[in-house]
């Protein structure tokens, strides 16, 4: 539908006509499902049109094109987004109320889809929002899982895993595209001989053929017809039943190529920030690069009869380490397909490859066995160990007879093949998430290959899309700036800065303490339905939401709770300013540690919330099943962002973005894009408190951090242990979480992310939050101030550096 016909009335009829062919029924009859879905379809009629042309347009002039690997893509809900973006959302919205619906209750029918962890997958989402809105032509790839990270239930406030099943809703955006089935092979042996002519011949034998299948989302840009286009792959098997197995009684095996194939896409891998090992994580990650490769160069020998100039029409730009195997498998199409030499088709792939890495823990860098690579994915294997060895010729160059450094760096040794040095070898960039994290890249996790290739590194600060979250999310914050300074910043966020002129418009900050108090509103009627806690409204609600992971240390802000509450048991008629813990966080399922602070937070909250002391002065709230859709509502309504972690583990974060972007204030430490934002608002308007990376690197390493010292030494810390180890009067023992923070679990040292060295200045920082908080004037040009300075964590700003630094295309965004 072009734009001039996004009426309401031309709406109206497009949803009946939509009811009426694919359900047939009336508007009268339909269900609120229905009517979602005739929606989505309208909307999805005027993105189809789009990418259509999008398409020719890339094929016509032949831009050269970026595409976006990444095992994970969290996308959340598509309805208002793309309504936003095409500009149609209060058309719809009024199209909607005179059928007798509300727009809100329409878009909670849509599945929030989950294909991802965290911060990585959201990410991956949030660029091609800036993609198709700063006009690069862009494609992103991943699998099109089954089920995405599980659902969370809380059962005694424990965690518990149910299956995420959201295609059923989550279809309408998906259009296959079954001409562009290709055909992945995993297993099996290979044969390789050179034929009468020299040429390099290899047979492939044994091996089990799997399909992938692609289904693409239309991502819509912002105020653009360009769209970016999601490729998502599902694994199909070609083979049916082995009947002869099959009569034979032998059922099982039977099945087992099939399954095995089919498996492939059956369930996300729930670890962030930790690597999985297993063979079905392997086989996912050669999956999504092999299909995505086959497609990419199937359609550039189609247009250009030959892949030499591959390079200057393509990047791969590869999310993390998991599709590392781009190198070696753009090597095979090269080499095996288009009989091109080992020398030229290494130029064409490191010239192709740009890399980004997200974390430095280093449980998470990914290591995969040489017998397993070997076993899945065998002529892969024979072309890493080439690049392995010309690499360590390379290395022997910059450290000769350095033995030792040269297996340490090198991409295959004891064993194992070491994916982000193989992402290092065949990458012509390699970029950090923010400015301390690609420090630390360079001075720490990669030194020496810094040293070699210096001019490959960059950093390119991460970014949110502040369309969904701030505009679609906060709308009447949204509204009010817009009566501010105009609408303009939708497309140029560095506009936002504007709003600090208004620091002394005391009608104005009033208005900003209005809204976040409406939108606390509606997280608190949220938390009153689902956890049945009536939080008090003038209380501070202090929000920490995010993965559950020791270093981002939840366990730092329970300790916190649990000082206070012994402060207001000692004092219960002390001058107060109330708090509101908010709480939202999955656990990996097999991280013990992490599931059973879960439980804790459930064990303080059950003491706390039910204390008549306390009454409404303090609450800790949990809320089940965090996920895109929710922070939506969480965000706006947040008035403090807890980014805690120990400094320099959180690689850039991007929650603390959308926060700051809603006007809630950061408690941080010195880590990730915390500082970044520290910088952009000023000490004044954030707290800061805690080591800094320097301080907590070395005391880590010198082996000197003595918990039990500072557990002897400080009355509060030791009051709240022992609180720990005696237990919460519900029966539950924590002493193996205070064993953690006080002895180290397994004999290893003491809580390597040091929770009880940051306490105390994370206790002062906390009371300079509730004392300014008691000055609502003083709290709301704070809140301006972040809002004001937030235009810089925009995705679109990221995407636009990506793409002059990195990928070398063009964009529209104006710096
Ligand atoms: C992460 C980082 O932990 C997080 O700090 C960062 O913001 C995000 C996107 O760059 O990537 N790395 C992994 S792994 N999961 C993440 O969320």
């Amino acid at each position: 539908m072009p734009k001039n016909l996004y009426t309401k009335n031309a709406l109206k009829e497009a949803i009946a006509g939509k009811l009426q062919r694919h359900f047939a029924c009336e508007v009268a009859d339909a269900t609120k499902d229905q009517i979602y879905e005739a929606c989505a379809l309208v909307v999805r009629d005027a993105l189809t049109e789009h990418m259509i042309q999008t398409q020719n347009e890339v094929e016509k002039y032949g831009e050269r094109q970026v595409h976006y690997l990444c095992m994970e893509f969290l996308v959340g809900r598509s309805l208002r987004n793309n309504a936003y973006n095409l500009g149609m959302l209060d058309e719809l919205t009024a199209a909607l109320k005179e059928m007798g619906y509300e727009m809100a209750d329409i878009f909670e029918q849509e599945a929030d889809p989950g294909l991802g962890n965290g911060g990585l997958g959201r990410l991956a989402a949030c660029y091609m929002d800036g993609m198709a809105t700063t006009g690069v032509r862009g494609t992103g790839y991943s699998i099109r899982y089954e089920h995405g990270i599980f659902k969370q239930k809380i059962e005694d406030g424990q965690q518990v895993e149910l299956p995420d099943s959201w295609l059923a809703s989550g279809d309408v955006w998906q259009i296959p595209a079954m001409d562009d089935t290709r055909e992945v092979r995993i297993g099996g042996t290979i044969d390789t001989h050179f034929d009468e002519n020299g040429k390099l011949v290899v047979e492939y034998h044994d091996y089990t053929p799997v399909l992938a299948v692609p289904y693409d989302m239309p991502i819509s840009g912002y105020d653009t017809g360009n769209i970016a286009r999601l490729r998502l792959w599902e694994a199909k098997s070609p083979i049916a039943l082995d009947m002869k197995l099959f009569s034979s009684g032998e059922y099982l095996k039977a099945l087992e190529k099939h399954a095995m194939a089919e498996t492939i896409s059956m369930v996300l891998y729930p670890e962030d920030n930790h690597r999985e090992g297993q063979s079905l994580r392997l086989k996912q990650q050669y999956f999504l690069v092999s299909a995505t490769l086959q497609d990419i160069c199937a359609k550039h020998k189609a247009k250009y009869g030959t892949l030499a100039n591959f390079a200057h029409k393509h990047v791969l730009h590869i999310n993390d380490t998991h599709p590392t195997l781009v190198i070696p498998e753009l090597m095979r199409i090269l080499m095996d397909d288009n009989d091109m030499s080992w020398e030229n088709a290494w130029n064409i792939t490191s010239q192709s490859v740009a890399y980004t890495n997200h974390t430095v823990m280093p449980e998470a860098l990914e290591c995969w066995p040489v017998s397993l690579v070997q076993e899945l994915m065998p002529r892969i294997m024979q072309i890493i160990h080439e690049i392995n060895e010309r690499f360590c010729r390379d290395l022997w160059n910059y450290f000769p007879n350095d033995f030792q450094k040269i297996s340490r760096l090198a991409i295959v040794s004891d064993g194992i093949v070491r994916m982000a040095h193989l992402a290092i070898a065949g990458s012509f960039s390699i970029n950090g998430v923010s400015a301390l994290h690609s420090d630390i890249l360079k001075e720490r996790v990669f030194k020496d290959f810094y040293t070699i290739y210096p001019a490959k590194f960059r950093n390119v600060t991460n970014g949110i899309a502040h369309r969904r979250w701030l505009c679609e999310a906060n709308p009447k914050l949204a509204a009010l700036i817009e009566s501010k300074i105009g609408k303009g910043y939708r497309k140029h966020p560095s506009e936002l800065q504007v709003l600090a002129n208004y620091g002394e418009d005391k009608a104005l900050l009033a208005q900003l303490g209005q809204i976040k108090r409406d939108n606390k509103l509606r997280l608190a009627e949220y938390i009153k339905e689902h956890n049945g806690i009536e939080v008090n409204m003038d209380s501070i609600f202090d929000v920490q939401v995010k993965r559950l992971h020791e270093y981002k240390r939840q366990m730092l802000n329970i300790l916190h709770i649990i000082s206070l509450y012994h402060k207001l048991k000692d004092n219960p008629g002390m001058d107060f300013v109330p708090r509101t813990f908010v709480f939202g966080s999955k656990a990996a399922p097999g991280y013990a540690v992490a599931k059973k602070t879960i439980q804790l937070i459930h064990s303080i909250a059950n003491m706390i919330n039910n204390d008549p002391d306390i009454g409404d002065k303090l609450k800790v709230v949990f809320i089940e099943d965090y996920k895109v859709s929710l922070a939506e509502m969480i965000m706006p309504a947040a008035e403090i962002s807890e980014q805690i972690s120990i400094a320099g583990k959180e690689a850039s974060g991007t929650g603390n973005m959308k926060f700051m972007m809603n006007g809630a204030l950061t408690i941080g430490t010195m880590d990730g894009a915390n500082v970044e934002i520290c910088e952009a608002v000023g000490r004044e308007n954030i707290f800061i408190f805690g080591m800094e990376t320097p301080e907590a690197e070395a005391l880590a390493a010198s082996g000197n951090y003595e918990p039990m010292l500072i557990y002897q030494n400080d009355p509060v810390i030791k009051r709240v242990m022992d609180h720990m180890i005696h237990g919460f009067g519900d029966g539950v023992d924590y002493t193996d979480l205070a064993n953690l923070l006080l002895h180290g679990g397994n004999g290893g040292p003491a809580d390597r992310y040091m929770s009880l060295k940051d306490f105390s200045s994370y206790a002062v920082a906390q009371e300079r939050v509730g004392e300014m908080y008691r000055r609502p004037e003083n709290w709301n040009y704070m809140s301006l101030m972040n809002i004001a300075n937030s235009g810089r964590f925009a995705a679109d700003r990221s995407v636009a550096e990506y793409a002059q630094n990195i990928w070398r295309v063009k964009t529209n965004f104006a710096f």
